[in-house]
Order: structure tokens, then sequence, then C-alpha cells
């Protein structure tokens, strides 16, 4: 009998703790998924470490097979719990989630306790706005797995090149590992057990401008007419911090933002939609609404005395909502019934950290949010727990209370949110971007990396700031950013207070053209990004991949983190890739936009041989018709065969859900010198045969492209000659 466990137990009971290690043993070990192991060390309590991460809670469904050979270790020392999975081989890590650095992860350490960090500048970048207890590993032979450390306590997460160590400042928590085929296969166990991005709508996927801010009515307008009259395709207006009334949420300032329904009637009408910002610091007020309704919820964190706990944040003094309890997610839910009323689209949870300016910006003393021993209540399947315990959870708990009030306040139509904090498995609820990037050379580059390893951290709807929030950004950076950006799952320019001008147009003629052909590109992509978006819905594959997943046997594409993948189909060589090293097999390069391969600073993309890309014409919104024509470009492989897939829906709304969908798969074989291009199958009950009339096929072929022009029904073919 193992005495260790017993005895320390006994020492932490008598108040007396150990510097040294004790190792916990395993208590017990299931599958409960497809190649899915859990482990659950021996004094393992729910109500210590619940979990915040996973979707639902996972269901033994037998042992271990004989041959699993990955097992972690767990020791607990002075009330801290660790766990280590030894690595055995040549293993490539990846993951960890927002993370500044690398893509391979190897010999990378970094924190897990979610930070308000400009120019991610704290702590030299190792701790970041979100957690991700994640880490895949991908061996030689290109078989891969992955590990979630299923805990919200602040941690550090370190990966060695034989070890990956994962040290917690709480309790013992369970470990859940895939072992898999591929690291495609294992990101799909990830979706498993946290579930995936919900489908957004279809306007999301337009490019959006945003800044800090657009300070009122008639400035949101001008930007607005802008794009449309120079022709430079947009979706969506933000509204950052200022239109609120003395920065209280939920409000409109009296003067500037006097009328917000107007204004988001306004937008509509030009094919805009407006996203709002809303944060979770309510201002002390006895005269404000929302504060008062708060105070007579009880819905605000209090300290251990018993008072409302009290951060500073931009509207001064601010209580906050403990989001832990499900009477204060219903009412956070509830607020955004009337404000959602004037007509805003979507919505955007910032400084949910939760970030607070405690005035103490020396590195040891600065907390940046509450004190680590500020109580939570919990409820529901939460227990009672310190901040320690629920900091990392706070913005994804106020991103379920969000997301399921938008839903809520307009059933019919799919929310859209974005968030800075999450958690692993918060991709459920929102969308992310990588915070307060700045504008330099060093953070364009970085956001290739980023935004990758967010994909594999499950979170597929995510990207930088484009052009750097913070600085002044020129004409060149900016036109680099937007070459590649506008080829990243959520496409936003933004800018901080202060900061020059950063719309497309705002760099002179030059750019403002290269500016208009990066997103004319992006807009003919859409309904190819629009189909890996309901992929990713279905299976959590990210939309924006690295490059190794061509081919996860090269060992030479393991660390590139230049190029990247949209989809499996696409490539993508942002302008400043300096000898990117691309996947072997055949790649065709593909224009969209008269002049793009001309243009220095557009992203080079190939087309993979053995494949078909869907993509409409240019619109100036995602609302206008695409298909008219549908275009496929296509590439064969080297049997002269290809495929892909088109998925078409009302591009909002549930119907989607009932059937109300097409989802064709498009097939092409070289026969002699002619190529057929046809509908191979379909799926889904929607009628498309009006949508769609005609068909323009490109086939690349030996960098020269054949036309071709047909039906749905009827299929194309093509002479080569
Ligand atoms: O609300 C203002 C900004 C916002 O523009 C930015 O995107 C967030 O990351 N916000 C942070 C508050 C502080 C900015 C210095």
């Amino acid at each position: 009998m193992n005495l260790k466990p017993i005895l320390f137990s006994f020492l932490i009971a008598a108040g007396i703790t150990t510097t040294t290690a004790q190792e916990i043993s395993v208590l017990k070990s299931s599958l409960v998924g497809n190649r899915i192991a859990e482990f659950i060390p021996k004094g393992f309590d729910k109500n210590k470490t619940p979990s915040l991460i996973l979707a639902s809670e996972p269901k033994a469904k037998g042992k271990l097979p004989s041959d699993w050979s990955l097992v972690p270790e767990f020791t607990f020392k002075n009330e801290k719990a660790s766990a280590v999975l030894n690595l055995k081989g040549d293993v490539s890590l990846y993951g960890g989630g927002e993370v500044t650095g690398p893509l391979l992860r190897n010999g990378q350490s970094i924190k897990l306790w979610n930070t308000d960090t400009g120019a991610y500048s704290v702590e030299g970048g190792k701790r970041l706005y979100q957690t991700h207890p994640w880490v895949m590993g991908v061996r030689a032979d290109g078989s891969a797995f992955g590990i979630i450390f299923d805990s919200t306590w602040k941690a550090e997460l370190i990966t060695n090149s034989n070890q990956i160590i994962y040290n917690s400042e709480g309790a013992l928590f369970r470990v859940y590992i895939i072992d898999r085929k591929s690291p495609q296969e294992v990101i799909k166990g990830l979706s498993e057990l946290t579930g995936t991005i919900k489908l957004p709508p279809r306007w999301a996927l337009g490019y959006h401008q945003c800044r800090f801010s657009y300070d009122s009515e008639k400035r949101v307008m001008e930007i607005a007419d802008t794009f449309r009259e120079k022709k430079i395709p947009c979706d969506v207006i933000w509204m950052d911090i200022d239109y609120m009334q003395g920065y209280r949420v939920f409000t409109f300032d009296s003067i500037r933002f006097k009328n917000p329904k107007v204004l988001n009637d306004n937008l509509h009408k030009k094919g805009f939609r407006a996203v709002y910002m809303i944060d979770p610091g309510v201002k002390v007020d006895k005269d404000y609404a929302v504060y008062n309704s708060g105070t007579q919820s009880d819905v605000w964190v209090k300290q251990n005395n018993g008072e409302e706990y009290h951060g500073k944040v931009w509207p001064g003094d601010c209580a906050f909502p403990d989001f832990t309890s499900p009477k204060t997610r219903n009412w956070w839910g509830g607020l955004y019934k009337d404000f959602l009323a004037t007509g805003i689209d979507g919505v955007w949870n910032d400084m949910n950290e939760p970030a607070v300016n405690d005035n103490d910006f020396s590195e040891d003393k600065r907390l940046g949010t509450m004190p680590y021993d500020t109580p939570h209540k919990g409820g529901g399947n939460l227990p009672q727990g310190s901040h320690l315990l629920y900091h990392n959870a706070y913005g994804r708990l106020m991103v379920e209370a969000s997301y399921n009030g938008i839903l809520k306040a307009n059933p019919s139509k799919r929310p859209f949110l974005l968030t800075r904090s999450n958690l692993l498995g918060g991709q459920r609820y929102a969308a992310t971007w990588t915070g307060d990037n700045y504008a330099g050379w060093d953070h364009l580059k970085l956001s290739v990396p980023m935004s990758l390893t967010l994909g594999l951290s499950g979170q597929p709807f995510n990207g930088p700031d484009i052009g750097g929030f913070l600085g002044n950004t020129d004409g060149d950076l900016w036109a680099n950013w937007l070459g590649f950006g506008a080829f990243m799952p959520f496409a936003r320019g933004h800018a901080c207070a202060g900061t020059n001008d950063k719309e497309p147009w705002a760099y002179g003629a030059e750019i403002e053209k290269t500016s208009r052909i990066a997103l004319e590109r992006r807009y003919r992509l859409l309904p190819y990004l629009y189909t890996l978006f309901y992929e990713s819905s279905q299976t959590g594959l990210p939309v924006m991949a690295p490059v190794f997943f061509a081919d996860a046997q090269d060992s030479r594409l393991r660390a590139e983190e230049q190029a990247f993948l949209l989809g499996e189909n696409l490539l993508v060589v942002p302008a400043f890739a300096k000898d990117p090293i691309l996947p072997s097999g055949i790649w065709e390069e593909l224009s969209l936009v008269d002049g793009d391969k001309q243009d220095k600073y557009q992203a080079k993309l190939s087309i993979k041989g053995g494949s078909i890309i869907p993509a409409g014409k240019i619109i100036q919104n995602a609302g206008e018709n695409s298909f008219d024509p549908l275009s496929l470009f296509v590439c064969l492989d080297k049997d002269g065969k290809a495929n892909g897939e088109l998925y078409v829906d009302e591009g909002d709304g549930f119907g989607f859900q009932k059937g109300d969908y097409r989802l064709v798969t498009f097939s092409a074989e070289k026969n002699n010198n002619t190529v057929l291009i046809k509908t191979a199958g379909i799926q889904g009950k929607r009628n498309i045969d009006k949508e769609i009339n005609k068909i323009n096929v490109h086939l690349l072929l030996n960098g020269k492209t054949y036309e071709g022009t047909g039906t749905l029904k009827d299929g194309i073919t093509i002479t080569l000659n």
C-alpha cells in the first residue's frame, strides 16, 4: 500500500506542508472517446477544480487499450498540483493557445494567467489574455497526440523537447489525452471534448473596420460612406468605448451617439453591420440603472469582508459581475435585450481578464486584476472558489452569459461575439482577436504563428488587429499586413486612440488600390471561406492551418510559420515571407483580381493539385449575391482528378439546422484531352438552382488557365489544347 498520499493529507490537515513533491497515483484511467483517455488523479475533487473547459462531462467507455503509451504523472507540493507527460522520440510540439513566439513550441514556457498586456509587454509576452492548457505533439511518422490539463488555476506550461510540464497553483485536476493517426484527427478529438465554434453569420466573414474610437455618429457614417464611394469591400463598422455615456456599459453618449437606432438603420441601408463594445466593469454610480439593477439582484463580486469589490477601469470605480453564478449570468444576458433592439448586430467583450487599473505598475506588485483571494460565489455546477481558481475563466464565463443573452434577445439570428479574454473551449461562445499588438514588423510577422496556434488550440475564428493597434502605421506596413491579413479567419483593421488614421485609403492612392485588391480577393473567396467555417463548426478543424497539415510526415514543414493554408486547398504566402518552406506536390498560382499577381504587397495564393475551390464575384458586402456567376478554380492531381465542396445557406439564422442548406461536392476528371467538371454529390434541402445560374470554370494546369462555362445541372467540359 502506498502511504505517501495518506501521510501527505494528514500533514496538510495538520497545517504542515512539505517542500518535496508528492507523487500522486492515477486513481482511474478510462477511454472516454475514440482514442481519448481520461486520467483522474487520486484526491481529485471537482469542488476544488471544476471543469470550465469541457463541453460536457465525459462518460467512461471502457479501459485503455493495452498498447496505450501516453500516461501523465501527477505530483502535489505545497497544495499545488502538477502533471508531466514524458515524451519519447522526436516530437514537434504545438498549441498552448494564445501565445507569442514560434509556431513550433519545443523549448517554450508560458504563464497561464489572463492579462491585459499592451504590446505583449508583460513578462516578455509569456502571459497574454487567454488560457489554453493544451499541447499537441506530432511524431516523425505524422501520427499525433494532444493533452488537455483540465484546470483553470493559475499555472505555467512548459514544453521541453522530452516533457510537457504543467504546474498549477491549485488543486489536483484531470488530464485528457488524445492519441490518433494525424494532427487533424487530434484537433477533431479536441473539439469532441471542448466543442466547436457555432456557424457565424456570413457577414462576420467580411472585412471589419474598427478604431478606438469612431467617436460620433457622423464620423461612423463618413467611414461607411467612404468604403462605398471608393468601392472597397467592407461589412462591419465597430463602435469602441467612446460611444458610451461616460463609459457606462449599455448606454449611449447623449450627444455624440444620441440616436443609435438611426445610426444602425443607416448602416444597414448601406449594407453594413454594427458591432458595439461591452466591458465587464460597471460604473459604481447610484444614478445608473445597470449598477442599481445589479446591486438589487446581488450580482457583484464581493470581498472576503462581504463588501462589494471595486476596481478602477475606464469609468472610474467599477463593480464586477460575479459570472460564476448562473443568476448573475442570466441577469447580464438580460441586459442585451434593449441594447440590441437599437439594431446592433454584434458585440465585443473587452477588458474581461478582468483588467483592473490598480495604479501600481511595478512588475512584482502589479496585479492588474482583482486580488487573488477575492471569493466567487459559484452556483449550478460551480463551487465557491477564489479568484485564483476563477480568474482564467472570468472572460469565458462572461462570454457564455453574453452569448446566451444575445441569442435570447434575437433568437432567429446567429450571435456574433468577439472577446479578448477566454479559456480553452471558449470558442463555443465567441470569436477572438489577439489583443493590443503594435504597428511593427515583428508583430506583423508574429501574427501568423499566433493565429495558427489559436487555430491549433480549438479557436479557428481569430485574427490580429491588422495594421497594428498601438503606434503609428505607415503605408508599407499596412499594405503588407492587409496583403495576407485579408486571408485570416477574422479580418479587422483596428487602431488605438492617438495614432494615425488606419483605414484602407489613409495612406494615399497606391496603397488604397492595393488595399482594394486585397479585400476584393477576400470577398471573391467568401464562398470557400464560408464553406471552411461550416466545416470547422462541424469538426473543429482550423480555417487557417499550418503548412505541415499538407503533409504531416514531411519533417521540413514542421516549423514553417510565414506561409499558411486556408483550409486544405489554398496556400497563402505573405509578401514578407523569406524562403518559406512549402509543401511538395502540385500547386498552381491563382489570380483572383486583375493585377493581384503583379502587386508586390499581395500574398501569393496557390491551389493544391486535386482540389476545386469555389469563389464568387467581387461584391461590396457579404449580403450581396456572390454567385452570378459561381467560379470554380480547378487544379488536377497527378492522376488527372480533383474535387471540392461548396456550402450555401441563408447566411444567418438557424434554418440550416433544419436542412435549409446545400453542400455540393464537385469533381473533375481528365480523360484524354478533355476534363469534365460536374456535381458529384449534394446534401441538404436548399434549392440553389436559382441562386447559381452559371458556373465559370478556371482550370489551372502547368501555369496555363483553361476556361469553361456551364450550369450546375449539366456539368462543364473543358478541352485542353
Ligand atoms: O476600448 C479601447 C481599447 C480597444 O480599442 C482595444 O482593442 C482593447 O484591446 N481597449 C483595449 C482598452 C484599452 C486600450 C489602451
